[in-house]
C-alpha cells in the first residue's frame, strides 16, 4: 500500500509533506491560483496550486509546475487522483481549517466529464448509478450505521451464548407461503430461494444449539412497488429455547434494538446530527404491548376502520396505531400481539385456551412494521393438524416434521428487516434508500 494519509487524519498531522488520494469534487481554476476539493472515503480537504501558466526561462522547474497547471484545469469532476504536497493548518480555511499545497500531482483514474447524476436526480435514476450514489458522504454513512447495527446485534449475541447460524437458500419447499415463492432450475428437479430461515432455525432447537442467530438474505417473488418490500432483503433472525411464551421473545428482541441504538448514538450521533439533522433516540424497555384486536379498536375509536377482511392491520392502521403509541406513551416502538391465527402461519402457537388467537407479535417502528416473531407449536401432532388447517400437506413437510418426533424443547424467534429498521431509524423514504443494492420486481442491475 503507497503512503496516503486518510484526509479524517490530517487534522492531527503538524505542517509538512503528506500524501493524500480521492475524487475531484470541485475545481476552482483562478487566474493565479488553483483550488481542488478532493474527497476521500473519510472526508474531504482543500488543495492548493499556485499556477504557472507560461515557462519561466531561469525556472528550470516551470515546466513542472505549467504541466500540473494544465493538469489541474483539465481535471474532471470524480477523477481519481494521487497528490503529494505539504500540509499547512490555516484558520482562514473553511474546510476543516487546512490546506495541501500541491507538489506533484497525479491523475490515476480519470473519470468521463458529465457525471450522470446530479444532487436532485430521481431515485430510480441514482439507482441505475448507485456506485457515484454512495460516493456522497451521506449515503456512506447510511452503511456505517448498518455496520455498527449489526456489530451491536452481534455483540450481544456472542455476550449471550448465541450461535451463529448459516442456513441454505436453495431449499425444496417453500418455508412462508406458497405465494411469493422464487423458482430456480435446479438440475433435474426445481428448487426454492429461501423465503426465510425459519424451518432451519427451528431445526437447531431440536439440535441442542439453544439460541441461534443469523444475518442473511431472504427471497420474496413479491410484485409490489412500495417504499417497504424488496424482492431480496436481509433478513436479521434469531431463534432461542426454553421460552415459556412470546414474551420470552418480546424481552430479546427489545434488548438487542436498544444494545444496537445505544451503539448508534454512541459512534454516528455528531455525524447524524450532521447529515440527517437526526437525534437518535434509544427507546427505553419495556416497549408499549397492545393485542391486535385492542389495536384494531383504538384506530376505529379515532376515525379509521381497517377495510381488510383478513383482520390484519394495513399500513394505514400501522401508522395510525403508532400515532395513539407516541401520544400515549411517547415511544417509537409498539409489539401488536396476539394475532388471530387465521393471518397466521401454521408454525405459531396458539393460546391454550382459544385456537383463534396465536403467541405471537408484529413490532411496528414509527409506523412500519419491521418484525415478526413468535413462540412455535412444538407439538407434532398439534402442527400437523395446523399444517392441515391451512391446506399444506404434511407429506410435503416431512423433513420439517421430523424435527419435533425426536425431543424439542419449546422454542421462539423472530425475523426483522435490516433495511426497514434502518430506514425508519434515518427517516428515508423507502429501503431502496437503505439497500446496497435494491432488487425489486423492475430492478436486477446494477
Ligand atoms: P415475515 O414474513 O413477517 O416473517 O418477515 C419478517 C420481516 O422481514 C421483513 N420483510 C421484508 N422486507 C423487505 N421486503 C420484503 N418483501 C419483506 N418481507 C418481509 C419485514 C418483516 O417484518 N419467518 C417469519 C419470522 C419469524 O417468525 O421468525 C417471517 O419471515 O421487516
Amino acid at each position: 500500500m503507497s503512503e496516503r494519509t486518510l484526509v479524517k487524519n490530517l487534522a492531527a498531522l503538524e505542517d509538512g509533506p503528506v500524501s493524500v488520494s480521492g475524487w475531484v469534487e470541485t475545481v476552482r481554476d483562478q487566474k493565479k491560483v488553483q483550488f481542488v476539493v478532493l474527497r476521500d472515503e473519510s472526508g474531504a480537504v482543500q488543495l492548493v496550486n499556485p499556477a504557472v501558466r507560461e515557462l519561466v526561462e531561469d525556472d528550470p522547474e516551470s515546466a513542472a509546475k505549467l504541466a500540473t497547471t494544465e493538469a489541474i484545469s483539465a481535471l474532471a469532476h470524480g477523477s481519481f487522483l494521487t497528490v503529494t504536497g505539504s500540509l499547512k493548518h490555516d484558520e482562514r480555511v473553511k474546510l476543516g481549517g487546512l490546506e495541501v499545497k500541491i507538489g506533484s500531482l497525479e491523475v490515476v483514474s480519470e473519470s468521463l466529464p458529465e457525471t450522470p447524476i446530479a444532487a436532485d436526480s430521481s431515485l430510480d435514476k441514482r439507482l441505475d448509478w448507485r456506485f457515484l450514489d454512495l460516493r456522497n458522504p451521506k449515503q456512506n454513512l447510511i452503511f456505517r450505521v448498518q455496520t455498527t447495527i449489526e456489530h451491536a446485534f452481534r455483540q450481544y449475541w456472542i455476550d449471550n451464548d448465541f450461535i451463529e447460524i448459516h442456513t441454505p437458500k436453495l431449499m425444496a419447499s417453500a418455508s412462508e407461503s406458497r405465494a411469493e415463492l422464487f423458482e430456480v432450475g435446479y438440475f433435474d428437479t426445481t428448487a426454492y430461494l429461501a423465503q426465510s430461515p425459519q424451518f432451519f432455525k427451528q431445526m437447531a432447537q431440536p439440535a441442542g444449539f439453544g439460541k441461534v442467530f443469523e444475518i442473511g438474505p431472504a427471497f420474496r417473488a413479491d410484485p409490489s412497488f412500495t417504499s417497504r418490500h424488496a424482492t431480496e432483503f436481509t433478513s436479521v433472525d434469531a431463534e432461542i429455547s426454553w421460552i415459556d411464551s412470546h414474551e420470552d421473545v418480546m424481552a430479546l428482541h427489545e434488548e438487542l434494538l436498544v444494545a444496537a441504538f445505544t451503539a448508534v448514538k454512541e459512534k454516528h450521533g455528531e455525524a447524524l446530527k450532521e447529515h440527517f439533522d437526526l437525534d437518535v433516540v434509544v427507546p427505553s424497555r419495556p416497549f408499549p404491548r397492545i393485542p391486535l384486536a385492542e389495536a384494531k379498536r383504538i384506530v376505529a375509536e379515532r376515525g379509521y376502520e381497517i377495510p381488510r377482511a383478513d383482520d390484519d392491520m394495513d399500513p394505514e392502521g400501522e401508522r395510525r396505531i403508532a400515532a395513539y403509541v407516541k401520544e400515549e406513551f411517547g415511544h417509537d416502538f409498539v409489539f401488536l400481539t396476539d394475532y388471530a391465527s387465521s393471518i397466521r402461519p401454521f408454525y405459531h402457537m396458539r393460546h391454550e385456551g382459544d385456537a383463534a388467537l396465536t403467541n405471537s407479535y408484529d413490532l411496528i417502528y414509527s409506523g412500519v412494521e419491521i418484525s415478526t416473531g413468535a413462540q412455535r407449536e412444538h407439538r407434532v401432532d398439534v402442527l400437523i393438524e395446523q399444517a392441515r388447517e391451512k391446506g399444506l400437506e404434511p407429506e410435503e413437510l416431512e423433513f420439517y416434521l421430523d424435527f419435533f418426533r425426536y425431543g424439542v424443547p419449546p422454542h421462539g424467534g423472530f425475523g426483522m428487516g435490516l433495511a426497514r429498521v434502518l430506514m425508519l431509524l434515518l427517516g428515508e423514504q423507502s429501503i431502496r434508500e437503505t439497500t446496497y443494492l435494491f432488487r425489486g420486481p423492475t430492478r436486477l442491475l446494477p
